[in-house]
């Protein structure tokens, strides 16, 4: 199924630099996850769908319809976190002498649930124009978390980037408050591809207190999957738990080409249903 939503009162021309998500699933056949902060709050969307046969044969695109967003309780101040996750003055995880709270090319979070914090910084030459929003993502509105092999000790970041270009290549780091180990790997979940090993595109630094890592908005770890000048990205660094496997039974090899899950990334959890939410 390929399916894309936009925001409403635009012609159904499928004008792209409008699209918000373009994704293909082969297991989100009826209803899909919508990746975090793809969505903005009070704000109306239009979806459509197709569908590709066994044979290869595309459905017409159905009719568009409709939901609106309602009011979050998250981040009544708006400035882009999460109220619940926002750091205290003393947090300065890239150690330039500034609270992390105060800088705004770096943004940081309290991760969820857990101790510890992570901050995502985009400078001046990155790419990007603005961090406009930033979470720890709560694993379990995360489909498949249960087939990973690999622990997430700071959990995922989700994070919307603001681009310069549509289409723009961004390049930012990520900063831990505590090291990831030698052994560690960048991981990447979207619906399309499940869960990914990021490593090609992710350069730890040598005390692994942080990782630079790059995107391209429509194509290559960008979870919304068109270029319209935002990335979407929900990643963190995994490591082996010694004895992970998955809810089949599956071991997972952290050595060589690992592709984890890819089959049924998309499964589980699906929090937009078409029965309960759309209209
Ligand atoms: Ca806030
Ligand atoms: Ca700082
Ligand atoms: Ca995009």
């Amino acid at each position: 199924m390929t399916a894309t939503c936009r925001p409403s009162g635009l012609s159904p021309g499928r004008p792209m630099a409008y699209d918000i998500l373009d994704v293909t699933s082969s297991t989100c056949l009826t209803e899909l996850d919508v990746p975090p902060l793809v969505l903005e709050e009070n704000t109306r969307y239009s979806w459509v769908v197709r569908y590709t046969s066994v044979k290869g044969a595309l459905s017409d695109w159905s009719t568009p319809r409709g939901f609106t967003t309602g009011e979050s309780e998250l981040d009544q101040d708006g400035n882009g976190i999460p109220d619940d996750q926002e750091v205290g003055m003393s947090i300065d995880l890239d150690n330039n002498g500034i609270a992390d709270a105060e800088q705004n090319d770096l943004r940081c979070v309290n991760v969820f649930e857990g101790a510890g914090q992570i901050a995502v910084e985009a400078p001046a030459g990155s790419g990007v124009t603005r961090i406009s929003a930033i979470a720890s993502t709560d694993l379990t509105t995360i489909g498949a978390v249960d087939r990973l092999p690999l622990d997430l000790p700071l959990g995922l970041i989700s994070f919307r980037l603001e681009m310069e270009q549509v289409g723009g290549i961004a390049r930012v780091q990520a900063y831990f408050s505590e090291p990831a180990p030698q052994t560690a790997k960048w991981l990447k979940y979207d619906i399309t591809n499940g869960w990914q090993d990021y490593s090609a595109h992710a350069v730890f630094a040598a005390d692994r207190l942080s990782v630079e890592f790059e995107f391209q908005d429509g194509g290559f770890g960008d979870a919304d999957g068109v270029a319209n000048g935002i990335i979407i990205d929900p990643s963190g660094f995994g490591v082996a738990t010694g004895a992970a496997t998955s809810s089949e039974g599956d071991s997972h090899s952290l050595t060589g080409s690992w592709s984890p899950a890819s089959s049924g990334g998309g499964g589980g959890g699906c929090f937009i249903s078409t029965s309960t939410f759309w209209n």
